[in-house]
């Protein structure tokens, strides 16, 4: 990979990488980042935590908030070594099913896809489509066997593309259906397509950075005056408070089974704090402002480079 910057007294190589999510720091030794800060690699010691720094200031990062700066990237030779995320740790999180549980018992997510399929059956006929990222591939089935396209190209980078080729089968649809396994970036396809469909959403809209490549699909293979599903996305976001589960959190280290726990409410708050609520329902009661449509995607027409946010302000209620 490339060299960043290279330490006159030790030759030690410094790789630049950004930040692809906010991480808070838990304790001394690890440091705290947002989203976008470009960092210095000093050490990779084990798969999950990376040594590195900060303007100036050095300490542990989560490997998988980081990707590889693609300015970087295409700077030099890029032949020796692979991003850790996006393949080894990213694409073999997707080798095992945990996530795709999580997904297909997404069950509005899934069964948005199937009524889109559904609905536009009629124009489907006779199309050849892309399904890019197709996990366990049902977006490609509910293809195959709703409509009628004339080819459905199951692009999945992951191992879990070998099962798939075996649902396909399984399920009576390998005249229509062809699993690829590979990267959306590598594959190549005999004609170019009519309609690209993708999964890419990832937390926030756009966390694991899937649309990079899904645009690039589309660019690539996606014939003129194709479309595109979904054909627009948008990430809302609101400020919001999550006092009851907050003060649950605490309540329970004041008397647990009768004795005082309390000097555990420090830490207790401090890890709290540290880690995003993931699927947390909040009330509208909670909410603190209105909400704000930060992004608004069009997926024909979007580039990387409007993927820039700028700073968003909440005028708060209270
Ligand atoms: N090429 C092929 N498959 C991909 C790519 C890519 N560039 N990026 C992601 N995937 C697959 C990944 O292995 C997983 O099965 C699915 O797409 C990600 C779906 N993620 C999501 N948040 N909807």
């Amino acid at each position: 990979m490339q060299t960043e910057r290279e330490n006159e007294g030790d030759g030690e190589i410094l790789q630049q990488y950004i930040a692809l999510a906010d991480f808070t720091a838990n304790g001394g030794e690890e440091l705290s980042i947002s989203s976008g800060d470009k960092l210095l690699v000093h050490a990779k010691p084990s798969p999950d935590w990376w040594w590195a720094e900060l303007s100036g200031v050095i300490g542990y990062v989560p490997a998988n908030h980081l990707r590889q700066d693609a300015a970087q990237e295409s700077e030099g030779d890029s032949s020796t070594e692979e991003d850790p995320w996006q393949d080894e740790e990213y694409f073999g999180s997707y080798g095992t099913l945990k996530l795709h549980l999580e997904m297909l018992s997404d069950k509005s997510r899934t069964e948005a896809y199937r009524q889109v399929i559904l609905n536009n059956s009629a124009s489907l006929r006779n199309k050849a489509v892309m399904d890019l990222g197709c996990g366990t591939g049902i977006i490609s089935l509910f293809c195959a066997r709703l409509a009628q396209p004339s080819a459905v190209y199951a692009v999945e980078a992951s191992s879990m593309a070998e099962y798939t080729r075996q649902l396909v089968r399984q399920n009576g649809c390998e005249k229509v259906i062809t699993v690829l396994q590979g990267r959306a970036e590598e594959i190549r396809l005999a004609e170019k397509v009519d309609v690209l469909v993708s999964e890419w959403m990832g937390n926030c809209l756009l966390f694991e950075y899937m649309l990079e490549s899904v645009l690039m699909a589309r660019d690539r293979w996606l014939r003129e005056g194709g479309v595109m599903w979904p054909s627009s996305a948008a990430l809302v976001l609101v400020p919001c408070q999550a006092d009851s589960y907050y003060t649950e959190k605490m309540v329970f280290w004041e008397s647990p089974y009768g004795l005082d726990f309390t000097p555990l409410q420090p830490l207790a708050q401090q890890e709290f704090f540290t880690k995003p609520k993931f699927s947390h329902l909040i009330e509208l009661s909670d909410c603190l402002s209105a909400p704000c449509s930060v992004i608004h995607l069009d997926m024909h027409t979007l580039q990387v480079k409007d993927l820039e946010v700028g700073t968003k302000t909440f005028p708060m209620w209270r």
